[in-house]
């Protein structure tokens, strides 16, 4: 057994993703229950909910155009280098979303995705070298590639994050991208069509289309071109989220505002009214013109947009609680059919919530850590796993002698699926504890 272990700790440790392997090496900060989660593809699962609103919406982008189809893709592996997740989108290397307290890495050389932006690279050459594949098959360069082309990407996404009822380290979104040949684009626009949206709706865009300081057009870009993409982002989106909730909202109510992203300009996020409040639905903007370039599509001037699946489904259906669409329970799973008709105002029956049951927990924070708050809500993950709802920093203190610094975290428990006792709660705060002092060195308090 000496020699087993010796053996085994000469041998590489990997840890595998979906029957592809990984190395362990001075970098990896992803955990087995998020690995774990990679297995489930809830949007490929028949039924549930994150599955029916990607059906909703490729079924749209389907019946939208004529003059060409998105092709969908939604089973590309989570695992991609920071090449695709970050450099091809013109992410700087500094950027705050890079780091290892925002990101799982694998390893150094594989992150998993933070987005389904992280395809576009690839997906963009693909379809570069099928187009010029096939123009000189059939030696008819003329007609393949004047063609405009879009594609969807569904794919569950990964961030080191907050824990509560709207955070979740893993989600879902879908990325679409849509390309004209930039010759003709006016023509290619001009034979869209998009189904009206009624005037009970109110749909606010922003006051001028373009800012020349925050969110420029590209030096790239006419002006003349670059508001015709976005123009045609806009109405297939606005579309989009009426397809979607116009059924069950017929006073529905979105907004354009301005957004940011290193992968568009100018660039733009939707926002729809839920309770009253305004929800941020997607993000978008006309493609940075280096990135076609870059990928083989210098002729083509297009716009991509990346939306949240459970902010939709959460609105859509009235789910209460992201964790929810984990759930394996039947009283969760059997509300939602894909095949009877959910189009009318379906909503989910929340079945009764056991009750929540909160611990805090302090302790002073050593000199030399270079100490993180997700670093603490991803250890809360690894220990309690989905029975930890919400944590919530409650306190943060500053000895003004020692310079040490003191936190205080409030961790909420919650089963979704039966009653936690106290006793039940009480071991596994005692195992967040034990496991805070053993990988921070931190000292507990009281
Ligand atoms: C992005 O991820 C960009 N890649 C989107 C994009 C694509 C912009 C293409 C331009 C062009 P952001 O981090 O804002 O952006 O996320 C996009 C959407 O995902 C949000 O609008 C929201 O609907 C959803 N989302 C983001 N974070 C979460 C989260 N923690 N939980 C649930 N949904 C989320
Ligand atoms: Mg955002």
């Amino acid at each position: 057994s000496i020699q087993k272990t010796i053996r085994e700790s000469i041998e590489t440790v990997t840890t595998t993703v979906l029957g592809r392997k990984f190395a362990v090496d001075s970098v990896t900060n992803t955990s087995e229950s998020v690995l774990r989660l990679s297995e489930r593809g809830l949007h490929r699962q028949q039924d549930h909910p994150l599955n029916i609103v990607k059906q909703r919406i490729q079924e749209y982008f389907a019946r939208l155009n004529t003059t060409h189809v998105y092709t969908s893709h939604d089973a590309l592996h989570p695992a991609v280098t920071p090449a695709d997740n970050f450099d091809s989108l013109l992410i700087p290397k500094r950027h705050p979303s890079r780091a290892k307290t925002d990101t799982y890495y694998l390893n150094s050389e594989y992150v998993l995705r933070t987005h389904s932006s992280a395809h576009q690279a690839q997906l963009l050459r693909e379809h570069s070298t099928t187009k010029l594949l096939k123009s000189s098959v059939a030696n008819n360069v003329a007609k393949t590639h004047k063609d405009s082309f879009g594609f969807l990407v569904t794919a569950d996404v990964y961030r080191r994050d907050e824990v509560d009822v709207s955070h979740y380290p893993v989600f879902h979104q879908m990325e679409g991208v849509r390309l004209f040949y930039r010759k003709n684009l006016l023509s290619q626009i001009n034979m869209d069509a998009f189904p009206p949206i009624p005037k009970s709706a109110k749909v606010t865009d922003l006051p001028s289309l373009t800012n020349a300081k925050s969110n420029p057009i590209q030096d790239a870009h006419s002006a003349a071109d670059s508001e015709l993409v976005a123009l045609h982002l806009k109405r297939s989106l606005e579309g989009l989220v009426w397809h979607l909730f116009g059924t069950s909202d017929k006073n529905l109510q979105m907004r354009w505002i301005e957004g940011s992203f290193p992968f568009t300009s100018p660039s733009y996020e939707l926002e729809v009214m839920y309770n009253g409040k305004w929800l941020e639905l997607l993000g978008s903007g006309v493609m940075q013109q280096q990135i076609l370039t870059d990928n083989g599509c210098s002729d083509y001037i297009g716009w991509a947009f990346g939306l949240g699946l459970e902010r939709i489904a959460m609105v859509l259906f009235d789910i209460p609680d992201i964790r929810l669409f984990w759930s394996t329970d039947p009283r969760f799973l059997n509300q939602f059919s894909s095949s009877s008709d959910l189009a009318k105002n379906f909503k989910f029956q929340p079945y009764s919530k056991y009750p929540a049951c909160y611990k805090d927990v302090s302790f002073w924070i050593p000199q030399e850590a270079q100490w993180h708050d997700n670093d603490f809500f991803q250890l809360v993950r690894d220990v309690a796993g989905d029975l930890a709802e919400d944590v919530a920093l409650i306190d943060t203190f500053k000895h003004p002698k020692t310079g040490l610094t003191s936190k205080c975290f409030r961790i909420n428990y919650r089963s979704m699926d039966k009653n936690l006792v106290n006793e039940e709660v009480d071991l596994i705060q005692d195992n967040v504890r034990k496991e805070l002092a053993h990988r921070f060195k931190v000292e507990l308090r009281g």
